[in-house]
């Protein structure tokens, strides 16, 4: 069965390298996994917690390498 022509195909695994819904958007990348703790990211300059770990902006190990964090 082919997932690319069955719309009720999703991203059911966000973390195990494979595009399991071969819409061509392996894990994180898929819309399917934007809800997916481990895909949220830090955005280093808004002020705002993104990846709800307690750690705002340049304190999140996230941004480390952020040219606006160093
Ligand atoms: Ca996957
Ligand atoms: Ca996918
Ligand atoms: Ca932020
Ligand atoms: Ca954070």
């Amino acid at each position: 069965m082919s997932c690319s022509s069955n719309r009720f195909c999703f991203e059911s695994n966000c973390d195990d390298g494979i595009d399991n819904d071969e819409d061509g958007f392996t894990d994180c990348e898929d819309l399917d996994c934007e809800d997916f703790q481990e895909c949220l990211i830090e955005r280093c300059i808004d002020g705002v917690d993104n990846d709800g770990d307690g750690l705002i902006d340049c304190e999140d190990p996230d941004c480390v390498l952020n040219p606006n964090c160093t």
